[in-house]
């Protein structure tokens, strides 16, 4: 008797205890959130304002910046709410697995700008500030005279005179050279900061996002790129052979030069084919830009999502600035959710053609995973997505299916009696969906493996670059590029979003993975040929899988939604039958990769 009664006091303590740690939790947790979103929400405004007009010498746009993202970076790193984290993690036992997963946020955001490495945090943020500005300002040129990147692009994809192309191509690496500099700086930055709460370096930090340790992300990565292998490999001869027709050169080269190919770094090389009866850029040319970005609007209302709420178009900056404006713009896309509730905007610069139209439905994937989890159920602090590569699947699929025959000739974009060759469309996505993994999961994420995991040293730089666009991509310089270039920085990412490309790689498997359980569970139809427009079923499904955000475990939503893990069997069996068809075309070519 006496022993049940200790086991009763016993046990009605620890219930009170834990509702008082609970307590504790959410109590700490409530004002963090708060505070922290009014400080972010400050600083997407001023970063807004330095994505979207740039000046040069306008030091004030560029000080109320670095002020903003400082006063975020000194509330996420302080050693108070380092300790408090800590402190309560201690009793993870008795928190709800959400407080949990949020003190886990909050310690992430704190390894970036800890308050003990303070003078380091405002250095990076100052060096992070002025790279974007120097990326942006860039004023690209071609003979002299002032050109837009979606003006390099037109002529990457369409010029045939072969010093046109090369002219247009190293323009676009110019502003490669003014970053270098900077980015050696960064590079330094980026891993004392993390180092400082026990990161070996920034990469393994913004991997262990995903819950993953670098050698785990790097092997993933290493295997889809083999598994992808002997399709790239095909196409990489196809292309060979097909340009080198195209461009009346008699001698096949065994890589590809980097100015044959429609596309600044060779990562999509879909505009190589056109598909007989299909003419969508004629079609979009017009419609006009403003169309595209309300056509892919249209899209994802169709499947039961809202429609997009005033701000959105209030505040987005969708269209290129003028060529001769006073100030320039980020012209490469990209969505915000600015204060982490209903003000959501993206950044674009769209022309009416079938990359932009990609890219619309791309961007838009993003505003609605923001308004989907931008609901009561998930903390502001988990408003993310399952994993980033998530994030960035969602639009990438509804581009795809927005490209697809049946969808196309559902919106009256080609005609609807039109027979089409399934396997020139086939070999059209494999251009741009395959050749991309051997650039993402290969090139950038191995050579900001080798930048931040094991310091590559600047003189090292355009080496290192072009030694893995050659062994990935099989790609190599119209001619030799010395270390006063800086390649790499041509890409946006490397200077301002760092450390993360391997995102897209991933997001890339996933879409097939996702796409393939529509098409097969859902629509019923073959992957290769559906139309998902106005289908609520497939919004249901969508809403399922991007209202929990981040509260989720990204491999338990797998398991839950698709039955599977990540892999990149659906992307490998989608192209299958492409393999054979190449194989065919490819015969007497000599492959080199
Ligand atoms: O950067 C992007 C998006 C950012 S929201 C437009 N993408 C990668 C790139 O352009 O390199 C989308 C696919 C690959
Ligand atoms: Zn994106």
């Amino acid at each position: 008797m006496r022993f049940l009664i200790l086991l009763t006091i016993v046990f009605l303590f620890s219930c009170v205890n834990k509702e008082v740690v609970q307590n504790e939790t959410q109590q700490f947790l409530d004002n963090y959130s708060s505070e922290f979103q009014k400080l972010y929400y400050a600083s997407a405004e001023a970063e807004w304002r330095s994505n979207t007009y740039i000046v040069e010498g306008d030091t004030a746009t560029s000080n109320a910046t670095q002020r903003a993202n400082k006063a975020l970076a000194k509330f996420t790193g302080s050693k108070e709410n380092i300790e408090k984290a800590r402190q309560l993690l201690q009793q993870k036992d008795l928190l709800k697995p959400i407080q949990v997963k949020q003190l886990e946020t909050v310690l992430y955001q704190a390894a970036n700008n800890p308050e003990t490495v303070e003078q380091i945090v405002d250095a990076r943020i100052k060096a992070e500030t002025e790279q974007t500005e120097k990326l942006y300002g860039f004023d690209f040129k071609i003979d002299d005279k002032s050109v837009s990147t979606n003006d390099i692009d037109d002529i990457l994809r369409v010029e045939t005179n072969m010093p046109k192309r090369l002219a247009a191509w190293e323009s676009s690496k110019e502003v490669g050279k003014g970053l270098k500099s900077g980015l050696t700086n960064l590079q330094k930055l980026r891993n004392e900061t993390v180092q400082a709460l026990g990161y070996s370096d920034f990469f393994s930090y913004q991997v262990s996002d995903y819950g993953m340790t670098t050698k785990e992300m790097m092997d993933l990565n290493k295997r889809l790129v083999e598994e992808l292998m002997p399709l790239y490999r095909e196409l990489h001869t196809y292309a060979r052979y097909e340009l080198a027709k195209k461009y009346g050169v008699s001698e096949v080269p065994d890589y590809l030069p980097a100015h044959w190919l429609p596309n600044r770094w060779g990562q999509d090389w879909s505009s190589m084919v056109d598909v007989k009866g299909i003419d969508l850029d004629g079609v979009l040319k017009d419609k006009g830009a403003q169309w595209l970005v309300e056509q892919a609007e249209r899209f994802y209302v169709s499947l039961g999502m809202e429609k997009l709420p005033a701000i959105f178009w209030e505040k987005s900056s969708l269209y290129p600035a003028p060529i001769d404006a006073a100030y320039k713009k980020n012209n490469h896309a990209s969505a915000w959710h600015m204060d982490l509730e209903n003000d959501v905007r993206s950044l674009m610069s769209v022309v009416p053609n079938s990359e932009w139209y990609e890219t619309t439905h791309h961007e838009l994937g993003h505003i609605y995973y923001y308004i989907l989890y931008t609901n009561p159920d998930v903390p502001l602090l988990l408003r993310a997505g399952a994993n980033r590569a998530f994030h960035e699947a969602i639009g990438s699929m509804l581009g795809l299916a927005a490209m697809q025959k049946p969808f196309l000739q559902n919106l009256d974009l080609v005609p609807s009696d039109i027979e089409t060759d399934q396997m020139q469309s086939l070999l059209k996505e494999a251009l741009n969906y395959v050749v991309f993994i051997p650039w993402s999961a290969g090139v950038m994420t191995e050579f900001e493996y080798e930048l931040y995991a094991n310091n590559l040293p600047e003189n090292q730089f355009n080496a290192k670059w072009w030694e893995m666009v050659k062994k990935y991509q099989g790609i190599v310089p119209p001619s030799d590029r010395g270390e006063e270039y800086c390649d790499a920085a041509s890409k946006t990412h490397i200077n301002n979003d760092a450390a993360q490309y391997y995102d897209y790689a991933l997001s890339y498997v996933l879409l097939f993975q996702l796409h393939n359980y529509i098409a097969t569970k859902i629509l019923n139809e073959d992957p290769h040929s559906t139309n998902y427009y106005g289908n609520k079923e497939v919004g249901n499904f969508l809403k399922q899988i991007l209202s929990p955000g981040a509260s989720v475990d990204w491999r338990k939503l797998m398991q839950d939604t698709l039955g599977e893990e990540i892999s990149a069997n659906a992307m490998l069996e989608y192209f299958a039958p492409l393999m054979e068809y190449l194989k065919k075309e490819n015969e007497g070519r000599k492959y080199t990769i």
